[in-house]
């Protein structure tokens, strides 16, 4: 499986719970590197645009209410199968479904409101990768 890189986002609530050093651990000790990273307050139009997939699901409003409600951080993670491997590690959409020692089970509280994203697949991870970083924001990780 080749290298790739996927978009990360730890949503309102776990910033709020003031995880993100505890998130961040978890890629690392998984063998993701972080090539970019920054920390934002999406607006309205930024929130429905990276959401756009699902503008006309019943809960598109709340998913944009929640996406806006507080600040987001936002990382590029690469690695061996990078795509896959945040899905695992984040764990099912539903955290009552979410399987223990994942993200979900250990920091989401219902399908609102639940902790991160995670690209779905190569295509939306370069599609998610550049809606939120220039091309120099992305770092090389050679040493
Ligand atoms: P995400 O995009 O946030 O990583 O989540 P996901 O791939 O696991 O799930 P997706 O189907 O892309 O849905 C995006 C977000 O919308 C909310 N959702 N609510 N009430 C519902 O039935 C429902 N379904 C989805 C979730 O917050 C989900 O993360
Ligand atoms: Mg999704």
């Amino acid at each position: 499986m080749a290298v790739q890189r996927t978009i990360s986002i730890i949503k309102p609530d776990a910033v709020a719970k003031n995880v993100i050093g505890a998130i961040y651990n978890r890629f690392e000790t998984s063998g993701l590197k972080i090539v970019a990273a920054k920390m934002l307050h999406l607006s309205r139009e930024q929130a429905e645009g990276f959401y756009a997939e699902h503008k006309e699901r019943p809960f598109f409003k709340a998913l944009v209410d929640f996406m806006t409600s507080g600040p987001i951080m936002v990382q590029v993670l690469e690695g061996e199968n990078a795509v896959l491997k945040n899905r695992e590690i984040m764990g099912a959409t539903n955290p009552s479904e979410a399987l223990a020692g994942t993200l979900r089970a250990d920091y989401a509280v219902s399908i609102d409101e639940n902790a991160v994203h995670g690209s779905d697949s190569e295509e939306s991870a370069a599609r998610e990768i550049a809606y939120f970083f220039t091309e120099t924001e992305v770092c090389a990780r050679t040493r």
